[in-house]
């Protein structure tokens, strides 16, 4: 353990007031008001007038507009960048579209849709195109999954934690149904050679972006999505037609597809080796990990709210998803990872799809350390940052997933820590 984890640990210890702070369940109070119980005299201003005009698309209310993915882009390489899902100002589990997060290696085109086509050649028996009305008459499926770019919550290999609200720092995922044609049916009416083993996936962007994907995966369930959360995909998300392969990190869903090659081997571009590959401790390298592992964060209470009034009961709530499967626990511990007690999962619990989970919890103005701790059916928990470190080393920069902690100050101040 270094200095600053040693301080961490003593000043938690100094300050912690432990005992009975989780429970399962507890008797709720009543938040409610008891002072107002009439209606003022003057009905209210939207009582009086008629109401607005109906509208051709909805839009969220204007007392919402703070409610936004946060944009990091560099502007001395334009189209490069990219947005992050507010996490923390959600509810329930689906992403709505305008909030999905965003990343583009050179910006989202323009495509007219009735000028786009899918090309499957290479190691199959009759290469075949396939343009948006065509796949209109295909058999579709819809499944809820969250995709996540590999590059997610990063700023965690950083030595010192930064301070950003939880979708500002772990928003690089979102989550939504997908409704597509199964990429099987595809591919077999091509007819796949017995030599094919990876399919080398081509986007109609500027940067024409390709990545090699094992043949296995598109079979099992990946999905050509031309449709998001019910309406056509928004163009920022890969318009008209996407990649989804559930679980798998986002690099491979690839967007705006417009070929799949069939190859035998990968063909080692730029995101399959000097990005998403990482150098081991022993000096070996992680690369084609494909899976983004299990993980959890508290979205509320979290940085940039206050516990405000007085010590009381406050919901703890939060996200875990697991490319690998279900999640099949999530544990909360608010003294820094010494007692942890079962959050309840809000079902249905869906395969490599968001579960929200939450925990009442008893605030008594102590200093407390908020965590949460994903386990998967796969029986894979969640690591600690330590252990995530000690295993691979300092040189990381993708698929960070260890737990994230939460200082609660005993003036209800949240800070981003490290250390336990
Ligand atoms: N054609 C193309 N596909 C792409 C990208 C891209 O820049 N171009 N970015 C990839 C990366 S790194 C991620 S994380 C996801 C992001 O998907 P989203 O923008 O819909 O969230 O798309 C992937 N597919
Ligand atoms: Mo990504």
């Amino acid at each position: 353990m270094n200095d600053s984890i040693i301080q961490s640990r003593r000043k938690f210890l100094q300050k912690a007031a432990l005992g009975g702070a989780l429970a399962g369940t507890v008797s709720l109070p009543v938040w409610a008001n008891s002072d107002k119980l009439e209606f003022p005299d003057d009905l209210p201003e939207w009582m009086r007038i008629p109401g607005g005009d109906f509208s051709n698309y909805g839009q969220p209310s204007p007392h919402e507009q703070q409610v936004i993915r946060w944009i990091s882009a560099n502007p001395a390489a334009p189209g490069n960048g990219v947005s992050w899902t507010p996490l923390h100002d959600l509810k329930g589990t689906i992403t709505p579209n305008g909030l999905h997060y965003e990343r583009h290696h050179n910006g989202v085109p323009q495509i007219v849709p009735d000028q786009h086509i899918l090309l499957i050649d290479g190691l199959v028996n009759k290469p075949l195109s396939f343009d948006m009305k065509s796949l209109e008459r295909y058999p579709m499926v819809s499944r809820t999954c969250f995709i996540e770019c590999g590059g997610n919550s990063n700023s965690g290999w950083r030595s010192n934690p930064i301070q950003s609200q939880a979708g500002y720092a772990h928003g690089l995922v979102s989550n939504a149904e997908w409704t597509g044609v199964p990429l099987k049916i595809l591919l077999e009416e091509a007819g796949i050679k017995p030599t094919a083993k990876w399919a080398i996936a081509e986007g109609a962007d500027a940067a024409a972006l390709n990545i090699s994907i094992p043949l296995e995966k598109l079979l099992d369930d990946a999905m050509l999505a031309l449709y998001q959360n019910g309406e056509r995909l928004r163009p920022e998300n890969g318009y008209p037609m996407r990649l989804v392969l559930p679980g798998w990190e986002g690099i491979l869903n690839v967007k705006w597809l417009r070929q799949l090659r069939l190859t035998d081997e990968p063909i080692m571009s730029r995101d399959e080796t000097s990005q998403y590959t990482e150098l081991l401790p022993d000096g070996t390298a992680r690369q084609f990990t494909f899976v983004n592992e299990a993980k959890s964060l508290i979205t509320s209470p979290s940085l940039g709210m206050m516990l405000p009034d007085n010590p009381g009961i406050y919901q703890i709530s939060g996200l875990a998803w697991s490319g690998r499967g279900k999640i099949s626990r999530v544990e909360i511990s608010v003294d820094g990872g010494d007692n942890w007690v079962d959050a309840e999962l809000h079902g249905p619990v869906l395969d490599k799809a968001f579960t929200r989970f939450s925990l009442p919890w008893h605030w008594q103005g102590e200093y407390a350390i908020l965590q949460s701790r994903a386990t998967d059916e796969t029986g894979y928990v969640q690591p600690t940052r330590e252990v995530l470190v000690e295993n691979r080393g300092k040189h990381g920069f993708f698929h960070y997933n260890a737990i994230v902690s939460w200082e609660i100050t005993e003036e209800g101040d949240i800070n981003h820590v490290y250390g336990f």
